[in-house]
């Protein structure tokens, strides 16, 4: 089998990297991490040298390079089929992939005004300006449960890329909440918040504030 290498940001900061990540870690697809801290002199350098996108994530299989969050997800889809990591339904695949390629290119309001801080709670933030936003999230959330989450806890019943998506929003709600939604939404997000993998995520990310601490301010988020 070939080598995967994923390359990431930082634990606490890159909200893009967490999404791949956690669906591979979740998918059991084996894989070497590769951190470039975004808040360094040579940030600039190390990621115009790993990515074509100078961005993160990026993923490495052998020779190919695939970049961009969703076009990782969907290459990693197509290759381990056996794994089924969209809906098998077709409708329900649809769904699934309108959800993520929304989050994927809208919500820029939330992702401005409530920058991903995954290892620290309490950041009390207005809501003003992304009510809309929230809402709409909280809307998708409520719709995929009802509509295709029988087969199992996930948005679309198991774990699949829109789970993967919309995991940083599920930070992003416990960072700068509390955020009310009905039931179905917040088990979901409970269920989020407690997987092993999002665990796993939040205490590298507790390891990179640790180690900032003692830095140049400047040079902290
Ligand atoms: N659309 C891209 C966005 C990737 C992105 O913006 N990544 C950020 C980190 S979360 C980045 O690499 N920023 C470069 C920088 O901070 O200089 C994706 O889905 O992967």
């Amino acid at each position: 089998m070939s080598a995967l290498t994923l390359i990431i940001g930082d634990k606490n900061l890159s909200s893009w990297s967490l999404r791949p990540w956690l669906f591979m870690r979740r998918a059991g697809i084996p894989f070497a991490e590769r951190t470039i801290r975004l808040d360094r002199p040579t940030t600039k350098a190390e990621l115009a040298d790993a990515s074509p996108s100078s961005r993160v994530p990026c993923l490495l299989d052998d020779d190919l390079t695939v970049w961009d969050s969703l076009a990782i997800c969907e290459y990693l889809a197509e290759k381990f089929p056996e794994k089924a990591l969209w809906p098998s339904d077709v409708a329900a695949r649809a769904t699934a992939r309108s959800v993520s390629a929304e989050m994927h290119s809208g919500f820029q309001g939330l992702r401005t005004l409530w920058p991903l801080h995954f290892a620290r709670e309490g950041m009390r933030h207005t809501t003003h300006g992304i009510e809309d936003e929230i809402a709409r999230v909280i809307e998708i959330w409520e719709t995929c449960r009802r509509d295709f989450g029988a087969a199992g806890p996930f948005l679309f019943g198991r774990f699949s890329i829109a789970d993967a998506m919309y995991a940083p929003v599920v930070s992003r709600f416990v960072t700068y909440g509390p955020i009310s939604m009905p039931p179905a939404s917040s088990a979901w997000r409970d269920l989020m918040w407690s997987l092993p993998a999002m665990r796993e995520w939040g205490e590298g990310a507790k390891a990179e504030i640790a180690g900032t601490q003692g830095r140049p301010a400047t040079l902290l988020e």
